[in-house]
């Protein structure tokens, strides 16, 4: 009978674990904790994002949506964001509040997928902490699937190359104190960068694209406190079944 209340309580701990993962962290902050969550899963397919976080701008033939499509494929979860730039410009932007007078280190985190077709339409990614980091992929020849970072005048080489057609993770660690920061792709680091754009606010990110027709799908990497709740739950379980 133990055992069995014991079982049961178990399988109710990792399915209110697995609930509180349907928004995952994109931005946190050393002190202030979790700045913005994807806000992808809980709306509609086929409309914007969370509109509690980001605010979307896709007028004309530029299009930002929420979508569950099987082709690429979400990478957690069952939906992710589709943006699509068109003639016109698509941005998707989540405000915070300003950490810059915070100091500390700021942490960014997503999933990635650039798309190239037909030597066509290729996805060129853009991430902006504005005024303050500007980092985007393929700006020259195209298709170029450089890593730039702007300067303040130019976008220069980060040294980074991004993969087409397949899901990549992209992380951005700035150092406020230091004044510099590091993008992480799939592992791989830039190692110190120190290009800014010159603002001193740091209470916005906008997701969007350094170009014209650009297709990219943006999705939140799981949380690894989720899977290591649930690992740890799941040989705590065992434990205990065994005595
Ligand atoms: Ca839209
Ligand atoms: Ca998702």
């Amino acid at each position: 009978m133990r055992s069995k209340v014991l079982a049961i309580g178990c399988v109710m701990t990792v399915f209110l674990v697995c609930v509180s993962s349907a928004q995952a962290v994109l931005i946190t902050h050393s002190t202030a904790g979790t700045l913005v969550s994807d806000g992808f899963e809980g709306v509609r397919p086929g409309s914007d994002p969370d509109s509690n976080i980001w605010t979307t701008v896709d007028a004309g033939s530029a299009l930002v949506e929420v979508v569950n499509d099987a082709s690429p494929g979400p990478y957690s979860g069952s939906q992710y964001l589709y943006s699509y730039r068109g003639t016109n410009a698509a941005t998707v932007t989540a405000n915070f509040t300003d950490v810059m007078a915070l100091g500390g280190t700021l942490h960014f985190e997503a999933m990635v997928y650039t798309k190239y077709e037909d030597g066509t339409y290729y996805g060129k990614p853009r991430m902006d902490f504005a005024d303050v980091i500007y980092i985007g992929a393929g700006l020259k020849n195209n298709p170029q699937e450089n890593i730039y970072v702007y300067n303040g005048s130019a976008f220069v080489d980060s040294g980074l190359d991004i993969t087409y057609n397949q899901w990549q993770k992209w992380e951005i660690d700035y150092d406020i104190d230091a004044g510099s920061y590091e993008i992480t792709l799939d592992g791989t680091s830039s190692g110190t960068l120190t290009h800014f754009a010159g603002g001193t606010t740091l209470d916005k990110m906008t997701l969007t694209h350094l170009n014209n027709y650009s297709p990219v799908y943006w999705d939140a990497v799981p949380e690894p406190m989720t899977c290591l709740l649930l690992s740890l739950g799941g040989v705590l379980c065992m434990v205990r079944k065994r005595k």
